[in-house]
């Protein structure tokens, strides 16, 4: 069963005569290839085997608090992208080729990405034609369906992977300003929370300052960070933290990485070997390469995505700064183009404002009203 239909109740959206029909026919013969394009990077792997998912991580706050988080997060996205679609549908009475060509343009507006897009209007343009549409309304939650079920990751391993006993690593890529730091501070604060032993490692020692907000962070905390001086090499600093991480028994380590340095080839030349070094500490490590993007950077944030992934394998994304932002759409195209789980959502600048990726509270942020 699809995302929306999970969300909205079975096929309640689509009122055209015929159309389940030719839909379901649709779906089944498609059924084995999406499943197989779409079969997660980390299935199967000897990692899976070896590193048992925490039953307990969740958020600070209670799921009522947090539906309502992101609902009020995606209230700017849910306002543009709503506009964007009524007036696109007001537009036209039937459906000809310059409605599809809109509704191409209008879902690029939408941030959902190019691909998507075309993917989208191509696949309702079959849809169409099969059942004989003739009004724009008969349309409009079959797009919405469309698009929501491009949200689903029931494929990918949305769960941070954390081990049940021992030392589990987490750590954290991004360009500047992103938010790792941020992130980091609202992540340990759950782990703490949830009576874990967690250490911080300040592995950004190329901006002045950048150890000492880390710093700052853990002490809201009560944690501890292993440093070293600004300009030091950060090579070092996550070699040490490594050393303290298993000799004192800690259960979580998460490693702080500059956003810049030099210039770009030097950024990801250093992260390669903070790499190697936190494998020749513990072959299995990391547990989790998280990678932080803004929500607000639109489809530059993809771009991003496909760079770090050429230098270290991701295995979860965190999108942050989805408040105040209306580019919430961001979402599908991250799915869709990359098949990287979104693991973890930033929806403000508070300890307690992170929250899992969660379709379900998502899908009804950014449809609310639309369906
Ligand atoms: N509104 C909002 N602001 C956020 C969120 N996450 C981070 N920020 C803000 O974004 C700014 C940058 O965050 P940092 O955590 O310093 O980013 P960084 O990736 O560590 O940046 P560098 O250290 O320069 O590489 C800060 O002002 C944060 O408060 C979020 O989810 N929502
Ligand atoms: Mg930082």
């Amino acid at each position: 069963m699809g995302l929306f239909d999970r969300i909205f109740g079975k096929k309640k959206g689509v009122e055209l005569e015929g159309l389940d029909k030719t839909l379901a026919k649709d779906e089944d013969v498609k059924q084995s290839p999406t499943e197989k394009e779409s079969e997660p990077v980390q299935k199967g792997t000897n990692f899976e085997e070896k590193v048992e998912i925490s039953e307990n991580v969740n958020s600070l706050l209670s799921e009522e608090i947090i539906e309502k988080k992101y609902e009020k997060t995606l209230e700017k996205t849910n306002k543009s992208f709503g506009a964007r679609f009524n007036a696109f549908l007001a537009n036209f009475r039937s459906v000809d080729e310059a409605f599809f060509e809109d509704l191409e343009e209008t879902l690029i507006m939408s941030d959902v990405g190019a691909d998507l897009a075309m993917k989208i209007s191509e696949e309702l343009r079959q849809e169409a034609r099969l059942v004989n549409a003739k009004n724009t309304d008969q349309l409009r939650n079959l797009i919405i369906e469309k698009l929501v079920d491009t949200i689903d990751q029931e494929n990918l391993v949305k769960e941070l992977k954390l081990k049940k006993v021992g030392l589990s690593v987490i750590l954290f890529v991004g360009v500047n300003g992103a938010g790792k730091t941020t992130t980091i501070g609202k992540l340990s604060a759950r782990f703490k929370a949830q009576g874990k032993k967690v250490l911080l490692a300040a592995g950004d020692t190329f901006r002045a300052g950048a150890t000492n907000q880390l710093v700052e962070w853990a002490k809201r905390s009560g944690l501890e960070t292993v440093t070293g001086r600004d300009g030091g090499d950060p090579a070092s600093v996550v070699f040490d933290a490594m050393q303290r991480a298993k000799n004192e028994g800690f259960d979580v380590l998460l490693i702080d990485t500059a956003g810049r340095l030099q210039n770009k080839d030097n950024l990801m030349a250093e992260l390669a070997k903070i790499r190697k070094i936190i494998q020749r500490e513990l072959p299995e490590a990391p547990h989790e390469t998280l990678l932080v993007l803004d929500a607000s950077t639109g489809q530059n944030a993809v771009s991003q995505a496909r760079e770090f992934s050429k230098v270290t394998p991701i295995s979860g994304i965190v999108l942050t700064k989805l408040d105040g932002s209306a580019k919430g759409g961001i979402v599908l195209s991250i799915i869709q183009s990359l098949k990287i789980p979104i693991k973890l959502v930033g929806l403000g600048e508070k300890i307690d404002d992170l929250a899992d990726f969660d379709e379900e509270f998502f899908v009804r942020g950014l449809f609310k009203g639309l369906v």
